[in-house]
């Protein structure tokens, strides 16, 4: 398998996944501004919707969209416990989250990257994403991950973006379980190594 992937951004979630379960990946950088990538192609005409994470499979399908690449990973490993098994109760739980996690901790707040953002429509943004960070705190205050015991596949993409949350100048220690729940799977094996695979590849030369 490849992935494609951009440093700091949502694409670390399939690649700390693939670390978890310890398979073979070549990793292609992309620039997000030139859309080159640092095998020297174009990254549109791989996907052409423009954003990571993009997963080539060995048989040539191309993956987009995050939490369909996650799934199908972990789906690979059923016994990794990566994800509960398809079409159970628990299974739907994960997909609660992966939907909460795209649409309100990634997408909703992702304008904040533009520093030109109204200061208004900047401070509105932050004070819905508080509230959707209030709704991670209680769930995380008396368990360790987001599904429970084991950590899944939404918990490697709720760290990739919760990284973001410095940028936006949102300090996380206003819920005291969301600095820890950091801390706790920044130390996991999987997580060093696909960051420091990442940090491996060299910015895209223009
Ligand atoms: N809907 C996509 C969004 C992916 C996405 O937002 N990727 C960002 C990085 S986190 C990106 O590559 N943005 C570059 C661009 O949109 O030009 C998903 O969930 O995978």
């Amino acid at each position: 398998m490849k992935l494609y992937f951009a440093p700091d951004t949502c694409s670390l979630s399939p690649h700390i996944v693939l670390q978890e379960l310890g398979l073979p990946y070549d990793l292609v950088r992309v620039d997000n501004r030139t859309k080159r990538t640092s095998d020297g192609g174009d990254f549109l005409s791989i996907n052409p919707k423009g954003y990571v994470a993009a997963l080539v499979l060995d048989g040539g399908e191309i993956l987009t969209e995050g939490p369909a690449i996650l799934q199908y990973l972990a789906d690979l490993e059923p016994s990794s416990g990566l994800a509960p098994p398809s079409g159970s109760l628990d299974r739907v739980r994960l997909q609660e989250w992966l939907n909460f996690i795209t649409s309100e901790i990634h997408a909703g707040p992702s304008p904040l990257f533009d520093r030109t953002l109204p200061e208004f429509v900047q401070d509105a943004l932050k004070a819905r994403l508080s509230r959707r960070l209030a709704v991670i705190e209680a769930q995380l205050a008396n368990r360790p991950y987001l599904m429970g015991a084991r950590f899944t596949v939404a918990d490697a993409y709720l760290f990739a973006v919760l990284g973001w949350m410095p940028v936006f100048s949102i300090a996380l220690d206003r819920w005291p379980a969301l600095p820890c729940y950091i801390e706790r799977i920044r130390a996991r094996p999987s997580v060093m190594r696909a960051l420091a695979r990442e940090r491996e590849i060299a910015p895209v030369e223009e």
